[in-house]
């Protein structure tokens, strides 16, 4: 390990001119620990170090994170606000002119009262997002639901975290992603994972992925691809996209019929066992196969191996959660864990890969439609008082619950919602079904974007606001295993972007609300507010400190004294957070993806990533190196299947579906089921998969079905390849 003990070295060797800054990447949800080079003439950022004195990352970082810090003083950064001046051109990226924060404050809360006066608070929403600090997430749902007093608040963790909350709080009760620390992973003998293609999502988990395997543990891994996390697996259950919930269910059978069951641990923790066992009958391997398209013997060695291992930690990320099924799918997988009592252990559990970088903290603390801080509910009059009393508002102030984020289109076509503050979201790339909220967005009369980029987003913008970089702000993030950490500031805010929280605290004093926001003078004051809100509640923060975070290399809720210092596993005295303190075993019956392919649109598509590019892609396609390595997204297509259409890998083709049609090279790999195609979605305009992909929610979490669509494919002759 000559490289290790090299970059180790190096990592903190600091020049003449230079301090280290010791935060976290803006990226993923593993939130690496690094160390920001800071040019100490210049007080400018210049290079990133790893930092192997945080646990979960222990000095490795991926490509994404090493060229993180290249966002900060990039070229692109927007340096004042714009407005547009010309209404003709809403909808691109011309028409706008630089104007003083004076005048951009100025306007929004001109326009913002004036509508609320002809059409009522709830014709504002207000469309967020979790790459920010638990502090501006907090400071969000307070902005909608006080400053501008509209019951329509949601985010883009609708599209990525809900159906693991949903399911997780469904069967646990409580929406912790993970059960254990990530600290455990390696040293478990088996781990499950359904949906994650985590060598290109969550790379600095790989090593301890492979230790299992070092050890003589098992990986078996669930996907429609051969990711090189599946590649590497014992066993690679190659499944039909959308068919989750008939593995789990067929997986469950098994543990049942071969004597795997922990019936002490079912009989005193758990409730409906007798319904699922009933139910799962019907599901033995052949059935299960010919549903998922999986071998029967892959799936009865799998279970095999599962209910064997002494120890296992069963894992899923959005592979199985972006269904119109996605909660179901996390409840039936975590009912393996549940019969087999591999939980309320170190080394044992369940975990969703979370996936943005606060995607965490940012369900908890009151961005969503039906949900205040400390993870209460809008629905419990007791959690609204609680929150009311907390704020300082009469109850009666209280909105009441909204709609999810993809059903705010739809009233923004009716003209239920007229105006719009988005933030930290560029939903004209990532929402389903561009088409539709495309011409949501353009039919607003009136649109703030606040952004540090110029995004597909914010080209249908009124006013677009700049703000500060995750690297430019203090605050704190709640990462995948829900440990707390700080995010610290390296450099002063660039030229005259503002961080969000002080534009919302602006705003506010504006709308004639500044009471209940005046007191917040910096995130550590919003902090202490969080802490003392999410009190009582399940995602209770109110132990947490700055200090205590700093001290302990992060802090696990819930964390409920000072003295108390939180809690890496959960259920550790076999209590879950329902009221009988019992978990819920779920009997579902499988039902197929909301679209199937048929004689038109015969093909399964499915959505995803890839190692260089970051969702919309705002952030990582202005990034040189990134870039050099991406620059298009490709469709990928099993070489059998290229050859019934007369495809070669580089071709261009046309992908459609019943909601839209787009051009993609294909690359011919054999990594990937012949039935079904993939297409990154980091792209816009009109390269953009959500032109295609299918809105169709699951009913629980309001989650689109990202991950299957029927689809058709149409090679271009030469001539439309010229012209199209
Ligand atoms: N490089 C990179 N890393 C990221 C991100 C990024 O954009 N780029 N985003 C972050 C965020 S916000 C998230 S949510 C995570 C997402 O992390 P992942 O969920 O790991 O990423 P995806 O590519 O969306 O999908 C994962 C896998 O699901 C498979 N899949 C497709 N359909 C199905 C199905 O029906 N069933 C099953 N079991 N599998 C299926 C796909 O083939 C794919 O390999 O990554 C985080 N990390
Ligand atoms: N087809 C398909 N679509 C998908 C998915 C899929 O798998 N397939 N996955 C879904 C998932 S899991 C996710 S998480 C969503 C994410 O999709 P988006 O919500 O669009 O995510 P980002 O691209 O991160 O958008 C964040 C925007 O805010 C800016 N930003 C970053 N930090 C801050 C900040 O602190 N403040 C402000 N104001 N702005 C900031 C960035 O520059 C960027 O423009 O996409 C979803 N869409
Ligand atoms: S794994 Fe995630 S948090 Fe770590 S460096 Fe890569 S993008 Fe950043
Ligand atoms: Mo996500």
């Amino acid at each position: 390990m000559q490289t290790d003990k090299f970059f180790k070295e190096i990592q903190n060797v600091v020049h003449p001119h230079e301090k280290l800054v010791s935060t976290h990447c803006c990226y993923c949800g593993m939130q690496c620990g690094m160390k920001l080079r800071v040019d100490t003439n210049t007080n400018t950022i210049v290079g990133v170090e790893p930092r192997y004195d945080f646990p979960v990352n222990l000095g490795k970082m991926c490509p994404k994170g090493v060229t993180a810090y290249q966002q900060v003083n990039h070229p692109d950064r927007i340096k004042r606000p714009l407005v547009r001046k010309n209404p003709a051109l809403k909808g691109t990226p011309d028409g706008f002119e630089e104007v003083s924060w004076e005048e951009a404050l100025s306007l929004i809360t001109d326009r913002f009262r004036d509508m609320q006066g002809k059409y009522g608070k709830d014709t504002l929403s207000v469309f967020s997002g979790v790459s920010m600090t638990n502090e501006k997430c907090y400071l969000t749902g307070k902005f909608a639901r006080v400053a501008l007093q509209t019951r329509y608040v949601d985010y883009n963790g609708r599209f990525c975290m809900s159906s693991a909350a949903a399911g997780l709080n469904r069967s646990l009760g409580i929406d912790r992603g993970s059960t254990v620390p990530w600290t455990d992973l390696h040293q478990t003998d088996c781990l499950f994972i359904a949906g994650s293609n985590a060598a290109e999502c969550h790379p600095t988990s790989m090593f301890r992925i492979w230790e299992v395997q070092n050890r003589g543990g098992y990986l078996i891994v669930a996907d429609p691809r051969e990711t090189p996390l599946a590649r590497r697996a014992d066993i690679h259950l190659d499944l039909r996209p959308g068919t989750d919930l008939a593995l789990a269910n067929g997986i469950v059978h098994l543990l049942i019929k071969n004597g795997y069951v922990d019936e002490e641990f079912v009989r005193n923790h758990t409730n409906g066992f007798a319904e699922t066992k009933e139910l799962l009958e019907a599901y033995t391997p052949e059935y299960v196969s010919g549903i998922t398209g999986i071998a029967t013997e892959k799936i009865i060695r799998a279970a095999e191996i599962y209910g064997k291992a002494p120890e296992a930690i069963v894992m899923f990320c959005r592979g199985a959660e972006q269904q119109s099924k996605g909660t179901d799918n996390v409840s039936a997988y975590t009912n393996m864990a549940l019969v087999t009592g591999k939980i309320g252990r170190p080394k044992s559990g369940v975990a969703t890969f979370t996936g943005q970088g606060n995607g965490q903290g940012g369900r908890e603390h009151g961005q969503k439609a039906d949900q205040l801080p400390g993870y209460r509910k809008m629905d419990n009059p007791e959690h609204v008082k609680e929150v009311a009393c907390a704020w300082g508002i009469p109850v009666e102030e209280m909105p009441q619950k909204g709609v999810s984020a993809y059903e705010m289109f739809g009233l923004m076509l009716d003209k239920t919602i007229r105006g719009l503050y988005l933030l930290c979201s560029n939903p004209a790339v990532s929402a389903p079904n561009q088409n539709h909220v495309r011409a949501a967005l353009q039919s607003l009369d009136f649109m703030v974007c606040c952004d540090f980029y110029l995004s597909e987003s914010a080209e249908y913008a009124d006013v677009v606001l700049p703000v500060t970089t995750w690297a430019e702000d203090d605050g704190t993030t709640t990462n995948l295993e829900g440990r707390i950490i700080r995010h610290v500031k390296a450099q002063e805010w660039y030229a005259e972007s503002k961080p969000d929280w002080w534009i919302q605290i602006e705003i506010a004093k504006r709308m004639g609300r500044g009471q209940y926001f005046e007191h917040l003078k910096d995130p550590r004051d919003i902090f202490d507010e969080l802490r003392r809100v999410s009190k009582g509640g399940v995602a209770d923060y109110s132990g947490v400190t700055y200090e205590k975070i700093e001290k302990n290399n992060g802090v696990f809720w819930p964390c409920v004294s000072e003295e108390d210092q939180g809690m890496p596993h959960l259920f550790l005295d076999k209590k879950f957070y329902h009221p009988d303190g019992k978990a819920k075993i779920c009997a579902l019956p499988y039902r197929p993806p909301a679209e199937e392919p048929d004689e038109d649109y015969p093909l399964r598509l499915t959505t995803g990533r890839v190692v260089y590019h970051y969702l919309s892609g705002n952030q990582t396609r202005r990034i040189p190196f990134l870039h050099a390595m991406y620059p298009d997204p490709l469709l990928e297509i099993h070489p059998e299947t290229a050859e019934r259409y007369g495809l070669q890998n580089g071709e261009t083709v046309l992908l459609k579906t019943r909601r839209g049609e787009a051009p993609y090279k294909v690359k011919v790999i054999a990594a990937i089921r012949p039935d079904t195609v993939f297409v990154p979605y980091h792209w816009g305009k009109h390269e953009s998969i959500n032109l295609l992909t299918n809105p169709a929610l699951d009913p629980y979490s309001k989650m689109p079905e990202f991950k299957a669509c029927a689809a058709q494919l149409i090679k271009l002759g030469r001539e439309e390849r010229r012209h199209g």
